[in-house]
């Protein structure tokens, strides 16, 4: 084992900062296989939901609530720079002041842009880091718009989607099939009179639909469908509880701190820890067989050759389909 995997076992933090900065420049692929038997312990949390509905603050407060228990922390922030609010900035002082100078917290912010070989994929891998390196909660906050609330959840066992009221209509962010990967609905800013309104809202929405079968739902490909067969009543058998929080005094946050080992305890009872640590391994492995075997066919393709295909298509002279019939036998 080298240097770096030990020091990062043995918990030196700045081995640790070392590699991740590695794992950002996607330098760090045999240093992960190194570490990756050492994970696989870490409660792996994440926090989603529309620009400003309070996650930043509300991962701060659960930080210092899961370290009242003796817990120790890591936290990635995933674009921390939201354009969206000038919350973002606000959040991550306010977490540096209450948390920084403690041992058992660690922090990385991690900047979307320029994110080499896909964000899902970086954040998966530097999460690995963080569970090698013996963290019990890795608390992974996004401000998602989609695609990117699922990625979280596909790396996550548990999801909390956090809705605020008053950001336009009430759970706008539902739309984007955000309530379908929550496992705990968090109602954050209880201390606004309008919060009563968006629990309503998100109860009524919960009651119309029951649950489908996690572990399917967020991994669906090729490889899962193969090796993952549908299970009986793989709704998994939790209740997914909406729960109001009030970030900036803590209050509800204890209650949250429970419902996530509430909901651990769940998955380890039901199986649904292994069906999700499954189902993102083929994911992953999915993801990175396509990656390389597009690497590997596009070395052996003309140049021009593509771009008077792509030119084809774009005037319809071709079809995608017929197009790539041209590539594959060019390639084989
Ligand atoms: N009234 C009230 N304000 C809150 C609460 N939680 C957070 N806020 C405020 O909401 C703003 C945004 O908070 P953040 O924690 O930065 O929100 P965020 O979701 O991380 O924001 P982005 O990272 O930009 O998406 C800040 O001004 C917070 O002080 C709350 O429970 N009640
Ligand atoms: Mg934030």
């Amino acid at each position: 084992m080298t240097e770096l995997a030990k020091d990062i076992l043995a918990g030196s933090r700045r081995a640790l900062a070392r590699a991740l900065t590695r794992v950002e420049n996607r330098e760090a692929a045999d240093l992960l296989a190194e570490l990756y038997p050492h994970a696989g312990g870490a409660h792996l949390v994440g926090i989603t939901g529309a620009p400003g509905t309070g996650k930043s603050t509300l991962v701060n407060r659960l930080a210092l609530t899961l370290r009242e228990r003796e817990r120790t922390v890591a936290i990635v922030a995933v674009d921390p720079t939201s354009p969206f609010s000038g919350g973002a900035i606000m959040g991550d002082r306010i977490r540096m002041r209450d948390l920084a100078g403690d041992p058992g917290v660690f922090i990385r912010s991690m900047a979307t842009r320029g994110s080499l070989g896909g964000l899902a994929r970086t954040t998966s891998d530097l999460v690995t880091v963080l569970d090698a390196a013996g963290y019990d909660s890795v608390l992974i906050e996004t401000v998602g718009a989609g695609q990117s609330e699922v990625d979280v959840a596909r790396l996550a066992q548990s999801v909390v989607v956090v809705e605020a009221p008053g950001l336009g209509d009430d759970v706008q962010a539902i739309k984007a099939g955000i309530l379908e990967i929550a496992d705990i609905l968090v109602v954050n800013k209880a201390d606004d009179p309008r919060a009563k309104n968006t629990v309503r809202a998100l109860r009524s929405m919960l009651d119309l639909g029951t649950m489908p079968d996690r572990a399917a739902l967020l991994h669906h490909g090729r490889l899962v469908d193969a090796a993952l067969p549908a299970v009986e009543g793989a709704g998994e058998g939790w209740e997914v509880p909406i729960h109001p929080t009030t970030a900036t005094t803590g209050e509800g946050v204890e209650e949250l701190a429970d419902l996530l080992d509430a909901h651990r305890a769940h998955l380890a009872e039901s199986g649904g820890w292994e069906r999700r640590a499954r189902a993102r391994a083929l994911t992953d492995l999915e993801a990175r067989l396509r990656d390389a075997l597009l690497d590997r066919l596009l070395m052996q393709v003309n140049g021009e050759e593509l771009t008077a295909l792509v030119d084809a298509v774009a005037r319809r002279d071709l079809s995608p389909g017929a197009a790539l019939e041209r590539l594959l036998a060019e390639t084989e």
